[in-house]
């Protein structure tokens, strides 16, 4: 397998992330770079999710991949050997990423690509955040896309419980539906409660696990890629 190359993230003295984050949305929009940053609780499944999607979106679009994670490779090896390009980003302990810390990431993953001889250029990049609920929706991280997975496991209660991430996240989407069998998920609770987070949320029940449902959230990114790249 590629050997993974590892970014220890420099934590940011920037005292304005919100700027910044405008800043690099402007400079990857100079580059038609289209940036999407997936949050959720630990286990949730953003890996097996972000594995589906690149398979669902790799005839149209280029897509590299940022794990951030406060430990191990684990994640980008497995998104490496599938055949995608990836990085692991190391963020010294924090629970999140901001703008800056994206920046040397993608900055990181281009010199990943360079390395590796691959002169094709990059049309999304693919953040794979923090496990937690919390922080990460706490720092805007220049994305221009920010998807929330909730799990049925995690229970159809957590919009109410973590409001901030739910109200930041354009897409909801709501990953193991293959387990509701077992589970006392209730979906028109989800709803009601995403929508008094965010009215314009979208919902997508998917399996990434049994690959249901992925054709819907492809399909939703691919026109969001398209639109910003015509825009
Ligand atoms: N039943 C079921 N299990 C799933 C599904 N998606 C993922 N899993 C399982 O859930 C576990 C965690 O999946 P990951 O994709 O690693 O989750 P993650 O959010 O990336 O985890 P961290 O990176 O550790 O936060 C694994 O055992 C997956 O096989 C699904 O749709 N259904
Ligand atoms: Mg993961």
């Amino acid at each position: 397998m590629e050997k993974c190359d590892i970014l220890e993230l420099k934590e940011s003295i920037l005292a304005d992330n919100d700027a910044d984050a405008d800043k690099l949305r402007l400079e990857l929009k100079d580059e038609d770079l289209f940036y999407i940053n997936i949050m959720s609780s630990p286990g949730s499944g953003k890996t097996t999710t972000i594995l589906q999607l690149l398979d669902a979106l790799k005839e149209d679009f280029n897509i590299g991949v940022m794990e951030a994670d406060i430990d191990s490779s684990v994640d980008a090896e497995t998104v490496l050997s599938a055949g995608y390009p990836c990085v692991q980003l190391h963020t010294g302990g924090m629970c999140h990423l901001d703008a800056d810390m994206s920046r040397q990431g993608i900055d990181c993953l281009k010199g990943h690509l360079k390395k590796a001889g691959i002169t094709t250029r990059l049309d999304a990049v693919i953040l794979e955040n923090v496990g937690n609920l919390v922080c990460p929706a706490e720092f805007d991280t220049g994305a221009h896309m920010n998807l929330v997975i909730l799990s049925v496991p995690e229970g159809h209660d957590k919009p109410l419980k973590y409001p901030l991430v739910f109200e930041k996240c354009e897409a909801v989407i709501v990953n193991k539906t293959d387990a509701l069998p077992v589970f006392d998920f209730d979906f028109e609770e989800l709803k009601k409660g995403v929508e008094t987070r965010n009215k314009d949320a979208k919902i997508f029940p998917i399996s990434a696990l049994k690959g249901e449902g992925i054709e819907e959230v492809s399909s939703y990114i691919k026109n969001r890629i398209l639109g910003f790249k015509k825009g």
